[in-house]
């Protein structure tokens, strides 16, 4: 049996209060939808399907480059961070999977984690190097970069973290690594910006030659930040480069934050997916940078957008899976309230692009009518498709409104009795 840190009883009880009320929104849109030719049973099932992954590091309180403010029962190592994490899927059941940051998320256990994780009905998705903070005790220190670093000394210290990573992934059941560097320079002249590439390349060749032969190397990039003039994987076209340039198993990885404002993320999906470079994605929303906000908090019909390409291309292709998974930092709310707000907009995000009547847009397209065009992706980003979600998560036993159900539970209140705060407790190392 599965571990549930939430009592089911208490889940189920809430989840009654609310049935009159669910069943009535669900029957309403069922009769909507077929009205427009649409099986809501169909849409359910399919909802059923969807999951994103959960990083550890976003159950804890984040902070910004001035202050964090620790919230109440933060987890204080990872095995709490799981804990956090099943409360998660647990009501939204939609995030059967975590993903690890090393050294943040360090064990001398994985077996245990492996475990412990099972117990929750838990699996590990892609694992993270940081090779962005110098760690106590470590030897060389990335001041001046980590795998473009002139130092081959740094640059073996940087690979070798790789490999490890892969290493603890492998003992925990991932299958991917995400490498994000934030390697770059502050001011012009700082770095011969094609050397620091070449460089970069030399130490990927060392970390995809590591690879398992069923694992993939996802390559993530950022336009800037902390490198502010010149991010030696800025944009999605040297990602696109490298991961060609290295082979087969290296692929794309989209954090919807780490474009200039106003970016077509969605084409650069469509572009990726088309070459079939498209690994996976970070999902968050921001208005200025690389904000870190909850997922469709700020531009939901962009993430509506982005799903219609993925749509799309699973059409074309349906074998294309890439990897789902959730980065956000919490400042202002309680994380697991976020977390689990993002999961079900990412998944609301799904069901509207497969409500897209991709037959009639189509036809406007090749008929130029571009106003009926731009309706038909509209009518489907318009339903109101939260009956669906409810329904698909209470009958995969989660909750019909996760938020109402996580607050009626006590868990935060409780989590912070069962953690003391204690001097240095962070989520990501990031004090
Ligand atoms: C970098 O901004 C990033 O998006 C990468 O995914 C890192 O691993 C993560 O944030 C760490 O917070
Ligand atoms: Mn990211
Ligand atoms: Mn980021």
């Amino acid at each position: 049996a599965v571990n549930m840190p939430i009592d089911s009883g208490r889940v189920a009880e809430y989840n009654a209060s609310l049935a009159a009320e669910v069943q009535a929104d669900y029957e309403a849109l069922a009769g909507m939808l077929a009205r427009r030719g649409a099986d809501i049973e169909r849409l359910t099932a399919l909802a059923q399907t969807f999951a994103v992954a959960v990083p550890s590091w976003g159950v804890g309180t984040g902070g910004t480059r001035f202050a964090r403010f620790p919230g109440r029962g933060e987890p204080r190592d990872v095995f709490e961070k799981m804990e956090d994490c099943a409360v998660i899927h647990q009501l939204t059941r939609a995030t059967p999977t975590v993903s690890l940051h090393f050294p943040w998320d360090r064990t001398d256990d994985p077996a245990a984690l492996r475990e412990i994780a099972r117990g929750y009905g838990l699996g590990f998705d892609a694992v993270n190097s940081n090779t962005f903070q110098d760690q106590p005790g470590q030897e060389q220190t990335y001041k001046h970069g980590s795998l473009t670093a002139h130092s081959g000394a740094v640059r073996a210290q940087a690979v070798a973290h790789n490999i490890a990573c892969i290493e603890l992934g492998q003992a925990l059941g991932s299958k991917a690594l995400t490498v994000w560097v934030g390697d770059g320079a502050n001011f012009p002249g700082q770095h011969n910006l094609r050397g620091a590439l070449e460089r970069y390349l030399d130490s990927m060749r060392d970390i995809y030659g590591a690879l398992p032969a069923d694992w993939q190397l996802f390559i993530e990039h950022k336009l800037f930040e902390p490198a502010f003039y010149a991010t030696t994987i800025a944009d999605w076209g040297t990602s696109f480069a490298c991961a060609t340039e290295l082979g087969p198993k290296a692929k794309c990885l989209v954090d919807l934050g780490h474009h200039a404002p106003n970016t077509n993320i969605e084409m650069i999906v469509a572009r990726l997916a088309q070459f079939g470079k498209l690994g996976g994605f970070h999902f968050n929303d921001s208005k200025y940078g690389d904000d870190d906000l909850d997922s469709g908090s700020i531009n939901p019909f962009q993430l509506f957008l982005v799903f219609n390409e993925l749509a799309d291309a699973s059409q074309r292709d349906p074998a294309f899976r890439p990897a789902y998974m959730l980065d956000q930092s919490h400042n202002v709310t309680d994380p697991i309230e976020s977390l689990m707000s993002s999961a079900i907009e990412v998944q609301r995000a799904f069901v509207q692009a497969a409500l897209v009547d991709r037959e009639a847009l189509r036809a406007h397209q090749e008929a130029n009518d571009v106003l009926q065009a731009a309706q038909t992706l509209k009518a489907a980003y318009r339903t109101d498709v939260s009956p669906i979600l409810a329904m698909a998560r209470l009958r995969a036993g989660g909750a019909a409104d996760p938020v109402g159900a996580y607050r009626a539970s006590g868990y935060r209140t409780q989590a912070a009795e069962r953690r003391p705060a204690r001097a240095g407790a962070s989520s990501s190392g990031i004090v």
